[in-house]
């Protein structure tokens, strides 16, 4: 039982809690626990094992949740969450999930309209029963509708870093087969797409029923779905299915780069063959004449007899990866090593969770040589955003920290600057102007038409002191769609003026998506990948970030923090 498994435990008591009208007291211990847990560096279970600590040391952790964390531990269950799912609807549970309804308005529609499903929930919406409830109104009932349609989606497709966490458990969990001699995980996670809809594992086994009687017994199975000879599939305790193929060692190669796909890349691939006399299948590569076996055992093998460079999973889009090849001049992908500096992150002066010394500490320890604290400002309240005074005097503080730290590690003075719903910045120029990095984003006014939005950024990009766009789309990945925005006119404006969009990094943004990023990357548009790290642990999403560049083909040199700061300095740096 991981921190985030407890976590989600929680959340969901909390929810469960709030749906049933409990102490509100109550559901904000639960949730705050959640969030204190999710964010812990170490693992519960271990200190939980060590009998010198204690649980309830932690902040929002009393006797009674420490408990709780320990049952969890120990049986993998929540009594209280059992009871309270028993009590609950399974297809009540489905509206707690739909982005702008919650717990809270889900009992609303539940208690005064008898809704119990999504479905009765969208014909309720249609029919215009919900706009009448107290606090709904016609907008909410248009964001629950829109809503609906993601909740539905979003049941069926995990976010690449939840997929790669269940990816690497359960390749843990197999290799202990001693029959095993292989195993790779395919499929779109292969590819490194945003967001998975099922996990593909192949594996060469002496004794493919060892290793499917193993399979049968993963801790989180729900139900098998089926199993056969040489292929089993499973459901997870989520819903997420697992499929499960055991090969011949001959054909591993062709099994992996038929099953990684894309459909697409595939449908191209098999075009390739049949023109030189050859077939293609997860078998492997055949002359058609003779049926002769030409290529099987690994994927280089396969690319390479089509004449083909092995193309990196992430360019396996049927996009312009054959194009490359046959040009001779396949981008070499950039890696995480690559990366020099973190331009996005927030510390506890707003919504962060570390002090900007830890920020910098956790940040050199991750090879990094410089960064930028970029807090919030004022207009974000929530997260008592920085008034012109305060980022002052947080820039003084940063000033006096490089003064006293001789080391190359360099700290940026920088802000995230709202822009704001009426159009312009949130902090007057003066302020902007004593930043070393300035990055604008939207945070409100989000339901604007694509006109508003698209000028409000225009607006933003015309500003001297603005470096960069962080989180141009606004998207959330199954729970938020981006903004509607011109983004060609963006790309447009920044070419123009020289400035840099953002490929934030955190899982559920990945934004600009990998097709935005190849249309900057066309454009000459530098992209910067960021973490916009809330917390030290938060500053270990820039992978996923590079994955998305990779799946965009970016290089090392088309991303402006794989550069020092003094080389990016000349190109946003104000003389
Ligand atoms: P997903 O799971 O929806 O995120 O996407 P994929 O790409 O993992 O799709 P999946 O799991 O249905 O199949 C894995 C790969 O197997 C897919 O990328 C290509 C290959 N594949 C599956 N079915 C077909 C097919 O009917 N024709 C071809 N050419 N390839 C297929
Ligand atoms: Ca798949
Ligand atoms: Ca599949
Ligand atoms: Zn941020």
């Amino acid at each position: 039982m991981n921190n985030a498994k407890i976590a989600a435990a929680f959340d969901q008591v909390a929810d469960l809690l709030e749906f049933k009208n409990s102490n509100p007291f109550r559901v904000r211990a639960y949730r705050k626990a959640a969030r204190v847990v999710g964010d812990l560096p170490e693992a519960i279970s271990d200190i939980v094992s060590d009998p010198e600590r204690s649980l309830t040391d932690i902040d929002g952790i009393g006797k009674d949740l420490a408990e709780k964390c320990a049952e969890l531990i120990s049986t993998g269950h929540l009594q209280m969450l059992d009871d309270l799912l028993e009590d609950t609807p399974r297809t009540v549970l489905d509206l707690m999930r739909v982005p702008g309804l919650g717990p809270k308005k889900a009992a609303a529609v539940f208690s005064e309209l008898g809704v119990a499903s999504l479905p009765e929930l969208k014909a309720a919406c249609e029919a215009q029963q919900v706009r009448g409830l107290k606090g709904f109104g016609a907008k909410t009932e248009a964001s629950i509708l829109a809503g609906i349609e993601i909740a539905s989606a979003a049941n069926q497709r995990l976010l690449w870093a939840e997929a790669d966490a269940i990816a690497e458990e359960l390749r843990t969990f197999l290799a202990s087969v001693e029959s095993l001699e292989q195993i790779e995980l395919a499929g779109s996670y292969r590819r490194g797409k945003d967001t998975v809809g099922d996990l593909d594992i192949l594996v060469v086994s002496r004794d493919a029923a060892a290793v499917m009687d193993r399979f049968a017994t993963y801790p989180d199975l729900e139900s098998i779905i089926g199993r056969g000879d040489t292929k089993m599939s499973i459901r997870l305790g989520n819903g997420f299915q697992v499929d499960l193929r055991v090969v011949p060692a001959e054909s591993f190669g062709a099994a992996l780069q038929y099953f990684t796909g894309s459909k697409d890349h595939n449908v191209i691939l098999r075009g390739k063959a049949k023109q030189m006399g050859l077939k293609i299948n997860e078998y492997g590569v055949y002359r058609t004449d003779t049926d002769e076996y030409v290529a099987g055992r690994t994927e280089a093998d396969v690319y390479r007899s089509l004449g083909l460079p092995e193309f990196p999973p992430e360019l396996r889009e049927a996009r312009q990866e054959f194009e490359w090849a046959e040009q001779g001049d396949l981008p070499k992908l950039i890696e995480l090593d690559d990366m020099r500096g973190d331009l996005h992150m927030h510390t506890t002066a707003t919504d962060g969770t570390a002090s900007i010394d830890e920020m910098a500490a956790a940040a050199q320890a991750r090879g990094l040589s410089y960064i930028a604290i970029t807090d919030h400002s004022q207009r974000v309240s929530m997260a008592r955003g920085l008034t012109p005074a305060r980022a002052l005097e947080q820039w003084a503080e940063i000033d006096r920290w490089n003064a006293a730290n001789k080391s190359r590690f360099l700290i940026l003075k920088g802000i995230e600057c709202d822009i704001l719903e009426s159009g312009g910045l949130d902090l007057p120029d003066d302020v902007l102007s004593q930043a070393d990095w300035v990055m604008a984003s939207v945070h409100y006014g989000q339901k604007q038409s694509a006109r508003q939005i698209t000028d409000r950024i225009l607006g933003a990009i015309r500003n001297p002191y603005v470096s960069a766009i962080a989180h141009p789309t606004g998207r959330l990945l199954n729970r938020r769609e981006a903004y509607e925005v011109h983004m060609d006119e963006v790309m447009q404006a920044a070419a123009e003026y020289g400035k840099l969009l953002e490929l934030n990094a955190n899982p559920h943004r990945l934004d600009l998506n990998d097709v935005d990023c190849a249309a900057a990357k066309k454009r000459g548009i530098p992209i910067v990948i960021s973490t916009d790290a809330h917390s030290i642990d938060g500053l270990d999403v820039m992978r996923f970030g590079i994955k998305q560049a990779r799946r965009a083909g970016l290089t090392a040199s088309d991303v402006a923090n794989t550069q020092t700061w003094a080389q990016l300095k000349k190109r946003v740096g104000r003389s």
